[in-house]
């Protein structure tokens, strides 16, 4: 009886003390298991006198019931317990911040699309779109490219299947068509810039045949060169985040504009690298000029009237000068380690931080 009492208390304050279920599960299997200390202890009765066995059987008994109650107990309030602690531990709080998610990135063409159209839209410049799929005046001859200029030769331009030569269609290689039906349909003052898809029959290793513009219009009865050369000045200041960038308005040619004027930045070249500021270098960034008179006329507005001025860029090209791109290709081949690299993050527009 007395080793009965000593393993009773034994037990009981094991139970006290278990700290979590498993402890006490072990209890259980030491005491009450196949095993176990009360089960050989029952297993011993079978040799004991019939009084005795009677006796230490019901003792036993009522030890192993208790053992066991005390045991169930305390796993009831450990769980309990353990579940508070784990409720506590785990609690949501719902006022916290969403964490930010990677859902995807903008593409550095869209990206620098959306960089000039901010910058030309704080100038008062808003955006136009026209169709992919132009007619061969539309295209061409409202901007006074003669019949005979390299730009309508086979080799540059894609054409569409089954037309004439006077009414066949084209992939537009320029996004001036959209300029032409803006001045076709709207009366001065226009101000707009036109984003967009352009198509040449043209591939190495720094052409596309699809490829990205901007060109800008603006006309009204006073606009001149001056105001060509502020609003270039300072979208390419913006766009290059560069307060004093030189920039350098060289003549060229363009049959849509006279006079026209390519436009340089200053730049410097170490090897085969260059950095956009100061320098004794120049880089070719956009083609501009003044509206050619003949194609105001085209479009049915006054040239006695109204000047304009415009200008064209390649986004291809920015994007490269901007972020450090290397081959024009890599924009086109949907490489998710490559977007991941140069792609932006929703609702970036740094020329917007820094520039503007
Ligand atoms: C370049 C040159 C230029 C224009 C585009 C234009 C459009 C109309 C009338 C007059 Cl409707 N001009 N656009 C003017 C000058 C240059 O682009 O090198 N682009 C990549």
């Amino acid at each position: 009886m007395k080793e009965l009492e000593t393993l009773r208390s034994e037990l009981m304050s094991a139970v006290e003390k278990a700290g979590s279920l498993d402890d006490l599960e072990k209890i259980r299997v030491s005491a009450l298991g196949k095993k176990g200390r009360i089960t050989e202890l029952m297993k011993g009765l079978g040799g004991m006198d019939p009084d005795s066995r009677k006796q230490a059987g019901q003792s036993l008994n009522a030890l192993k019931a208790e053992i066991a109650d005390a045991i169930e107990a305390k796993k009831r309030a450990s769980a309990d317990s353990e579940l508070e602690a784990r409720l506590a531990r785990e609690s949501v709080d719902v006022t916290l911040p969403v964490r930010p998610e990677s859902e995807g990135y903008i593409h550095p063409i869209s990206q620098t699309i959306d960089e000039v159209v901010a910058i030309l839209g704080e100038m008062g410049l808003g955006v136009a779109e026209g169709p992919d799929i132009e007619d061969d005046w539309h295209n061409f001859t409202a901007l006074n490219i003669p019949p005979d200029h390299p730009a309508r030769q086979e080799h540059d331009t894609f054409y569409l299947p089954g037309a004439g030569d006077d009414d066949r269609l084209v992939l537009r290689t320029h996004t001036s068509p959209v300029q032409i039906r803006t001045m076709m349909t709207a009366e001065p003052p226009i101000r707009i810039i036109v984003p967009g898809r352009t198509y040449r029959c043209d591939y190495d290793a720094t052409h596309s045949p699809m490829f990205h513009q901007v060109e800008g219009l603006v006309v009204d009865e006073t606009t001149h060169m001056g105001h060509l050369k502020g609003c270039i000045i300072d979208f390419c200041r913006a766009f290059f985040d560069v307060d004093d960038l030189p920039v350098r308005f060289r003549p060229s040619y363009f049959p849509f504009t006279e006079p026209s004027a390519e436009v340089d930045i200053g730049c410097t070249r170490e090897g085969g690298e260059f950095r956009i500021g100061h320098g004794d270098d120049w880089l070719e960034i956009l083609g501009s000029g003044m509206v050619n008179a003949k194609v105001l006329e085209n479009c049915n507005i006054d040239s006695t009237k109204y000047q304009g001025f415009a200008f064209g860029m390649g986004i291809e090209r920015l994007a490269m000068l901007k972020y450090g791109i290397p081959d024009l290709r890599t924009f086109y081949e949907s490489d998710l380690r490559w977007l991941r690299h140069y792609g932006f993050g929703a609702l970036q527009v740094p020329s917007m931080v820094g520039g503007l």
